[in-house]
């Protein structure tokens, strides 16, 4: 069975100081949570510092984005081998906030998550569609595309490795939240690609979690539909009391 997997991303937030505590206070209260996988995914500048942070707790590290490129003049980037060597298990690629306030592609997303997977990093992989999209009864065929385009050629072997976020745009740091049935129907959807695409039994095995201003007061009902298996959290991570009544409420 699909082990739950409450990840939490930081975005452009904290500090060093902060960053530590948080990850200080998420490692001490992962003793009362039971039968759920916990991540957090801090700047990338911090990342070192709370893995350090971190050390001996089963709370995981990941990054929030990627360079395709693997090394060379591209100022400014950071590669999948290098959050690798920082202690990083995953990394979030394709955020909502990546497509539309960095113009990232599909085709980035596929690369990078190629690149990822070379490097041993378990891609968070994210889909989505905006609020007219969803008002023009889009939703199904957008996702359809994403799914498609940012996984293309990925392997059996590979998609095993890969945890897909649902991530409703209108819902990104705008405090609304999918319904359970919402959420539940666009999971089912992506199911329903992985077994096209792959096998049921693979499909099964794929953790699909749901994003877009989840927090402690609606986790409980998203968290029991039966295709969510966990939630990518925003503004809810930065703090470890409710980072944790998430987890608690699975
Ligand atoms: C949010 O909940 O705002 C997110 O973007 C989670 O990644």
């Amino acid at each position: 069975m699909r082990k739950t997997l409450i990840a939490g991303n930081w975005k452009m937030n904290t500090d060093r100081a902060t960053a530590v505590a948080l990850a200080k206070a998420v490692a001490e209260g992962a003793a009362e949570v039971e039968g759920v996988d916990l991540l957090v995914c801090p700047p990338a500048i911090y990342l070192s510092a709370v893995g350090e942070a971190l050390a001996g707790s089963p709370v995981a590290l990941g990054a929030q984005n990627m360079s395709p490129e693997d090394n060379g003049a591209f100022t400014g980037e950071t590669s999948a081998t290098m959050l690798g060597d920082v202690g990083a298990e995953y990394v979030i690629l394709g955020h909502s906030e990546r497509r539309t306030l960095f113009g990232e592609t599909d085709l980035d997303v596929c690369k990078k998550t190629h690149k990822a997977l070379a490097a041993g990093l378990a891609p968070i992989v994210c889909v989505g569609e905006l609020l007219e999209e969803r008002e023009a009864g889009k939703t199904a065929e957008v996702i359809k595309s994403q799914f498609e385009a940012s996984l293309a050629d990925i392997s059996e072997t590979q998609i095993t490795s890969i945890v897909i976020a649902y991530e409703p745009v209108w819902a990104i740091g705008t405090g609304k939240v999918a319904s359970p049935e919402q959420a539940e129907e666009v999971h089912a959807d992506l199911r329903r690609l992985l077994t096209e695409r792959y096998t049921a039994e693979i499909a099964e095995s794929i953790r699909l979690l749901y994003g877009g201003s989840m927090k402690p007061g609606n986790a409980a009902e998203l968290l029991a539909k039966p295709n969510v298996d966990g939630g990518l959290i925003g503004g809810a991570a930065l703090k470890a009391e409710d980072f944790l009544g998430i987890a608690k409420a699975k």
